[in-house]
């Protein structure tokens, strides 16, 4: 039996984390049998960032690392029928969704101001009050710091929605109008779209990034196709 950890509920979210939901995508369209474990905080994760598969006691930490064990457990499944063009491709949109609108997207719930009360509920709600405040602010401290080591965190607000236009009119054109990326049924890279756009788009309440996206609606028709052909969807 597998066990995927990933982060509790949030922001009217089922599954909030974009990496977690990839997997827990991966693991339903693999007919594999799985729990869902929760841990509040990443920091006790082998890596110190959530999703990990515990799988056979071992503790297999990072969506990617987790999907290459997969590959390899299922004898080659996850990759199955896709060319090496096709690989390059997708590898090259989780790429941009994973290392550059992600960090816009968690700059769109933590920097913002009028934002930041709902990851300050949702995330940190169930410490004693009395250190609550304390460890959200040295939290928040944190992740701002690493958007501005990132480099994305150096811009304005109006350059960071410039940069999350550009990704996501990207995305718009290079996911199909109909059907999956490379396939009649989705696969691993549809799951890297679709588990990061779920999150952007169902979010509550909206975040910058949100607002954005919802200008595309193939994109948003896309998403919601790869959810309901897999039967997992982000929200509740
Ligand atoms: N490269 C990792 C990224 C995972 C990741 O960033 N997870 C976030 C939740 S969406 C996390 O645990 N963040 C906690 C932290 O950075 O302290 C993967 O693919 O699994």
């Amino acid at each position: 039996m597998l066990e995927l950890v990933t982060l509790p509920a949030a922001f009217g979210m089922r599954n909030v984390s974009p990496f977690c939901l990839k997997i827990e995508m991966l693991l339903k369209s693999l007919d594999l049998r799985f729990t869902l474990g929760e841990l509040g905080n990443p920091g006790k994760a082998p890596k110190g960032k959530l999703p990990f598969l515990v799988a056979d006691g071992k503790k297999i930490a990072d969506s990617e690392l987790i999907t290459e064990y997969l590959d390899a457990e299922t004898g080659g499944e996850v990759y199955a029928g896709l060319s090496k063009e096709q690989k390059a491709q997708g590898v090259a949109l989780a790429r941009l969704i994973e290392d550059h609108l992600y960090w816009l997207l968690v700059a769109s719930r933590w920097a913002d101001e009028d934002w930041w009360p709902n990851v300050e509920r949702d995330f940190f709600g169930n410490l004693p009050v009395i250190v609550r405040q304390l460890v959200a602010r040295l939290a928040r401290r944190r992740v701002i710091q690493t958007i501005q080591l990132h480099g994305l965190g150096r811009h304005s607000l109006e350059e960071q929605k410039g940069f999350a236009r550009r990704d996501l009119e990207a995305l718009a054109a290079a996911v199909p109008a109909e059907g999956f990326l490379f396939g009649d049924t989705p696969g691993i890279f549809d799951f890297t779209v679709a588990g990061f756009m779920a999150g952007v788009y169902d979010n509550q309440p909206v975040t910058w990034v949100t607002e954005l996206a919802v200008e595309y609606d193939r994109l948003r028709a896309y998403t919601e196709r790869v959810q309901e052909a897999v039967g997992v969807w982000g929200r509740k």
